[in-house]
């Protein structure tokens, strides 16, 4: 017997190094490694530091597919990837190389310290927002429209990335 594939939806970002390479590289990294199957990617997105002020900004983007795993076995194998992409811990909200989040897994509803979907945060962060609606004009999570939420989103400093060379290499 076959699993089914469920809709999932991934959130990326990175303030470390070469950052629209490190969201490409861990996009990549998903589909060669059969963990989803994608079928929109957003535009790479630049974003200010969300949480935490003091780093430098964002490259964000989403994206959407499907995948056989479940909650757990997926959220291994992005933390799998996010550590072989040399991803190490730093404080909360702090810089990071690379972060892989799932937004959202079908209709699971969970509410575990290790694992929330929908993505706890997702609603009241605009760098999400943006990409997502960009992919998915009429995605509804727990009955609110995402388009909606980022068109109501204050998007202040989000654009789409262009580089800079101030960019860190
Ligand atoms: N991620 C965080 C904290 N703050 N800010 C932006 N702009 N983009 C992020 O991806 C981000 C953040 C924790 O995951
Ligand atoms: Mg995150
Ligand atoms: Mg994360």
């Amino acid at each position: 017997m076959t699993t089914a594939e469920t809709r999932v939806g991934f959130g990326f970002g990175s303030n470390l190094g070469d950052k629209p390479a490190n969201i490409r590289r861990a996009i990549a990294l998903l589909e060669e490694r059969g963990i989803a199957r994608l079928d929109a990617v957003s535009r790479l997105y630049r974003t200010p530091p969300w949480g935490d002020v003091d780093q430098g900004d964002f490259a964000n983007a989403c994206a959407l597919g499907w995948t056989r795993l479940s909650p757990y076995e997926l959220l291994a194998a992005v933390k799998t990837i996010e550590a072989d992409m040399g991803r190490t811990p730093t404080r909360r909200w702090g810089p990071r190389l690379i972060d892989v989040d799932i937004l959202f897994l079908g209709d699971h509803t969970m509410d575990d310290p290790e694992l929330t979907l929908p993505h706890k945060e997702l609603f009241s962060r605009a760098f999400v927002l943006k990409p997502l609606a960009e992919i998915g004009p009429d995605l509804t999570l727990d009955g609110a429209s995402v388009a909606r939420a980022a068109a109501e989103a204050a998007a202040e400093g989000i654009g789409i990335w262009e580089e800079k060379s101030t960019d860190a290499r």
